[in-house]
């Protein structure tokens, strides 16, 4: 799969395109002929060991930003970043968060805020199939969850959890398909969180949430006792699992610290619908979220002790395990998903005899993966390890058998956090790719300064043995990732233009009679000026328009071109003003006419030979 050479696009390509058009009579063609034609590629050289130059990756990763808030897609197993998606941040080159579009985008989740902390992308399925739709992610630090469309890999809903405090595990349902989104509010607060109580613990919740995927409106919340850590789904519909620490209650370290188990919780998902529909749920303060009582004696949930600060919960890819990674114990508690139908059905005694397992690996696990031979890959953060170790054989250790369960333990660098195997939350898992975020770097990099790169780490496990191939230099901080095969997921490559992303904005245009594929014009109403204009390499529709101080300015640009990657941006100098105008889009964006004079705006995104000289003025009259 990885032998193809070079673009797989029929058609016009970007040289093509250049060499095509005004290229003859631009004196020095050299500068931008020369930089976007120069490059032909030599014999292929392997990078990362595994992808020649001008091939293309076998996987898209999904990897988390951490709190720089953004979604980046890297190529697998190259790990070349292809391109970064911002969610929660701002972004000067695309004018994520200053454009209208991302604006009304970002509203949706509160705020206005700058920031954010992104830590799960997960991809929507079928049947426990990536559908290639959508990727959700988290923000802990603005208790938000977004979506990202893939088609045309941008953001397109952000949305706030109401009545908790910082949204941190997600997993998306895998099976029938992706209804809902699960997340876990991590930090307690009081119910109701009026000011009243600051030291009272008994007053303090959280909540498991579900997100509908397609209204992205919040469900319904289920309270919970402790603090709710990691989540994922099964592979029936049925369950959710997420870990939970702080069975104490306690709101300060060492109150969270004492007892030497916490909980596994296991969430019966149609025993949560069937109480919401017969309308035994509360409300909380001016929110209209059913919100149902899962709390210790609730029949919708089961607590399973499991040893102290529970971490990450991973399903494994056969569908018969939930997995809860240690952290403060050098264990991962292996559930049995058969054993939870039987507590349900109310034939067994005590939560524990849903573990089948509860192999020791060693210092600090925290996340599980698998390959699809029966094998699990647990982090050992403190140990700065992999360990490979076979599920059947802890089975069989738990049961008193003697067997050697971990096959093989892999030094990392350093400090591990999540790991993902290729399609490894999946039915497809294929064990060929292990990728483990590694939280510091130390000594991997050239000193850059105080502040250290991670380093994500790339591990071939296709053969019997681990092999440590490749190191990944990261920003902060990807905590999770996924590695979707190529053939899940299909992007455009040139806008529709009925595209609902700039739906809003084409509704304002036909209100001003404006047809958006043709016309520039200016349309006033009182103080309030509507620029449109149209951009065609390498020029603007309109090279000036004046409009009075004080004056509030949308440009309202539309691309013509419909050559695949000529891409148009448009800043206003001095006013704090870019945006991104891919082929075949309409971007807007408002800003004040404060300075009098003449004001340049230019193209920032290079888009032809004549790219710098894609430039306009806007006179505004004192
Ligand atoms: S968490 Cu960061 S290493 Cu947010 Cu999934 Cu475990
Ligand atoms: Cu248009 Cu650069």
């Amino acid at each position: 799969m990885s032998k193809d050479k070079g673009s797989d696009n029929a058609g016009v390509t970007r040289r093509n395109f250049l060499s095509a058009t005004a290229l003859a009579g631009v004196a020095g063609a050299g500068i931008g002929g020369g930089l976007l034609t120069g490059c032909s590629p030599k014999a292929p050289e392997k990078h990362a060991g595994t992808v020649g130059l001008g091939e293309l990756d076998e996987y898209y990763g999904f990897w988390s930003g951490g709190h720089s808030g953004e979604v980046r897609i890297l190529g697998m197993p190259s790990m070349r970043e292809l391109m970064r998606i911002p969610v929660f941040n701002i972004d000067s080159a695309t004018g994520w968060g200053i454009t209208n579009e991302s604006k009304e985008i970002m509203a949706g989740g509160g705020g206005p805020y700058m920031n954010g902390d992104a830590h799960h992308p997960h991809m929507s399925m079928v049947d426990g199939r990536y559908d290639g739709k959508y990727v959700f992610i988290n923000d802990k630090a603005n208790t938000r969850v977004a979506r990202i469309r893939c088609d045309i890999m941008k953001t397109d809903k952000i949305i706030s959890i109401p009545n908790v405090s910082a949204v941190h595990g997600l997993r998306v349902q895998k099976v029938p398909h992706t209804k809902y989104v699960f997340c876990n509010a991590e930090l307690r607060i009081p119910h109701p969180n009026d000011g009243r109580h600051l030291n009272d613990p008994t007053k303090y919740r959280t909540m498991f949430n579900a997100v509908d995927a397609e209204s992205m409106e919040v469900a319904w919340q289920v309270v919970v006792d402790g603090n709710l850590d990691n989540t994922d789904a099964d592979f029936k519909g049925t369950y959710a699992c997420s870990t939970c620490y702080n069975s104490e209650g306690g709101v300060t370290l060492p109150e969270t610290m004492r007892n030497e188990r916490d909980w596994a919780v296991v969430f019966n998902i149609p025993r949560i619908e069937a109480a919401v529909k017969a309308g035994k749920f509360t409300t909380l303060g001016t929110s209209k979220v059913p919100i149902v009582d899962g709390t210790h004696g609730s029949d919708l949930t089961v607590y399973i002790p499991v040893p102290k600060s529970p971490h990450g919960l991973n399903t494994s890819p056969d569908g018969k395990y939930f997995m809860a990674n240690g952290k403060l114990s050098p264990t991962v508690t292996v559930i049995s998903i058969d054993k939870l139908d039987d507590w349900f059905a109310g034939k067994l005694k005590d939560p524990r005899d849903t573990v089948v397992a509860e192999p020791e690996l060693g210092l600090g696990p925290l996340h599980t993966a698998f390959d699809h031979r029966g094998n699990a890959y647990t982090t050992l953060f403190i140990d700065s390890q992999i360990a490979k170790w076979n599920i059947d054989d802890a089975i069989r250790a738990y049961n008193g058998e003697k067997v050697d369960y971990i096959t093989q333990k892999l030094d990392v660098q350093y400090q591990p956090g999540h790991l993902h195997t290729s399609m490894g939350e999946t039915r497809d898992t294929d064990g060929k790719w292990l990728v483990v975020l590694c939280k510091f770097s130390k000594d991997r990099f050239l000193n850059v300064g105080p502040l250290h790169p991670e380093n994500d780490q790339l591990i071939d496990i296709s053969g019997d043995v681990m092999k440590l191939v490749h190191d990944g230099p990261t920003y902060a901080e990807p905590h999770d990732c996924i590695i979707v095969h190529r053939s899940k997921v299909n992007p455009i490559k040139i806008w529709k233009r009925d595209d609902p992303f700039f739906a809003t904005t084409s509704a304002m245009a036909k209100q001003d009679g404006i047809t958006l594929e043709k016309d520039n014009k200016v349309v006033r109403h009182g103080r309030e000026v509507r620029v449109y204009m149209t951009a065609v390499a390498p020029n603007f529709g309109m090279t000036d328009f004046t409009v009075k101080k004080g004056d509030e300015i949308t440009v309202v640009m539309t691309n013509l071109d419909t050559v695949e990657d000529v891409t148009h941006g448009f800043v206003m100098v001095n006013h704090g003003v870019s945006m991104e105008v891919g082929p075949q889009q309409t971007a807007s964006v408002t800003f004040k006419a404060d300075k009098a004079g003449v004001q340049w705006y230019y193209c920032h995104w290079f888009c032809h030979a004549l790219h710098m000289e894609m430039r306009g003025r806007m006179l505004v009259e004192a």
